[in-house]
């Protein structure tokens, strides 16, 4: 039996797609509203194929639990958020789950961490929390990094055909994992040692945050003497090997905006293009207010009240508001002047910030400028609505001649 601890946005999916691919899975979370939902027969969260798969995992047999299942296998998807100020990992939720876990668990039993974590945290925390528990790594306890790549959005489509990487201390024990994730993914899956699996996994999330960082970069710098960024970086990507990702409102999620700066905390005076990306991107949402008030002014626009903004969450067609751009965007707002700019997104139903509305049309009959922050499907076949309007279109979905863009 598989005991997966932690059933958020990674771990139910995975537990989920391991139970209905015949393996016997108990998901245990500490959240108890959260395990009686799941017990109740509802998913916590929307995403795409998700329902679908639950059900197929009841069928297959998944319980949900608060406990922590006596067993010989650990999947752990917990949270591993920063410190905002040092940049390192917080390493607790994944402490305190190994020290859970270490005591119910069979002799030699395999610790599967999957939570992203910075180069180096198995070696710094998790090793010594085994060996301070009295267990001998190796023997009693085997530990594993498999970090996930999937993305929110497309998550069980991306279950199903990415590759993985699982790093272990020994092949042996890194097989009989691949064996497990085998059972339900097509990808091809490299077994590895423990650090370079977690070095790939903030690698490859750096490397997109720093390609977001050179498009923003490029937008402010075409922004500034009147050139068409999408245009340019449009004929550049067609070099062949030039693939430059899109400019935004900023960066927001729980990976790409999160885990280069683990890089960045743990080598600080290594990471110089690392570290001015991220502040690049996590300015992004200042730079998008100053275009909306020289937007306003341009367009006579007096009072914020009249300005609203199309999307909460951190990217289109998600529930997911973790570091969203227009969260930050508010905060930042507040800050600097007493305004009372409006907010909608079709994906948030419960009240998060002031001056939010529930419905797109009467959202958009106290407006008279609108500002595109998240480009759900819903706003992309709604186009016609907001004819008449002043748009700030933060992601060049609109091809119209007078759209304003960032
Ligand atoms: N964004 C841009 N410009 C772009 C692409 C994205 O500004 O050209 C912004 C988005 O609007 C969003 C943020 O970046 O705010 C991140 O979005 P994303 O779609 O790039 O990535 P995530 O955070 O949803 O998921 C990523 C995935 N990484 C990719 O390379 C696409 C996923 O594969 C990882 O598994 C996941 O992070 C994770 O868990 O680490």
């Amino acid at each position: 039996m598989v005991n997966v601890i932690g059933l958020g946005y990674i771990g139910l999916p995975t537990a989920l797609m391991l139970a209905s691919h015949g393996v016997d899975v108990v998901g245990t979370d500490y959240n108890i509203e959260l395990v009686k939902t799941l017990n109740e027969g509802h998913t916590t969260f929307k995403e795409k194929g998700l329902d679908d798969l639950f059900q197929d995992a009841l069928q297959s047999g998944i319980t949900f639990s608060t406990d922590y299942q006596a067993t010989d296998m650990y999947i752990i998807s917990v949270p591993t958020p920063y410190d905002k100020f040092s940049k390192k990992i917080d390493a607790s939720y994944v402490i305190k789950a190994v020290e859970s876990v270490l005591k119910v668990a069979t002799k030699g039993a395999i610790i599967v961490i999957e939570s992203t974590v910075s180069p180096g945290t198995m070696e710094k925390f998790i090793r010594p929390t085994v060996l301070n528990a009295g267990y001998e790594l190796g023997s009693d306890i085997h530990l594993v990094h498999a970090p996930e790549r999937i993305i929110p959005g497309n998550m069980v489509y991306e279950l199903l055909h990415n590759n993985r990487t699982i790093g272990a201390d020994d092949e042996f024990i890194g097989n009989k994992v691949k064996n497990i994730y085998s059972s339900f993914c097509q990808g091809e899956i490299t077994v590895t040692d423990i650090k370079t699996a977690e070095m790939t996994k903030v690698v490859e999330n750096t490397f997109r945050a720093v390609n977001i960082a050179f498009a923003n970069e490029l937008a402010r710098i075409c922004r500034h003497d009147n050139m068409d960024v999408y245009e340019i970086i449009k004929i550049c990507n067609m070099h062949p090997r030039v693939n430059i990702l899109q400019p935004g409102p900023g960066v927001g999620g729980h990976c790409i905006s999160v885990d280069p700066w683990f890089l960045v905390g743990d080598y600080p005076s290594l990471t110089n293009v690392i570290n001015q990306s991220m502040k690049t991107n996590d300015t992004q949402p200042d730079y998008v207010l100053n275009r909306i008030y020289e937007i306003m002014n341009e367009n006579d626009i007096k009072d914020t009240k009249r300005v609203g903004l199309y999307g909460l969450t951190y990217k289109e067609n998600v529930d997911d508001m973790r570091e969203s751009p227009t969260l930050q965007l508010l905060e930042s707002q507040h800050k600097h002047l007493a305004s009372e700019l409006k907010v909608y997104d079709p994906f948030i139903s419960s009240d998060v910030v002031e001056y939010q509305y529930h419905d797109l049309d009467e959202f958009l009959k106290d407006i008279d400028m609108i500002v595109i922050m998240v480009k759900h499907d819903e706003i992309k076949q709604n186009l016609d609505k907001i004819k008449g309007k002043v748009v700030l279109d933060c992601h060049n979905i609109i091809n119209l001649p007078d759209v304003y863009h960032i």
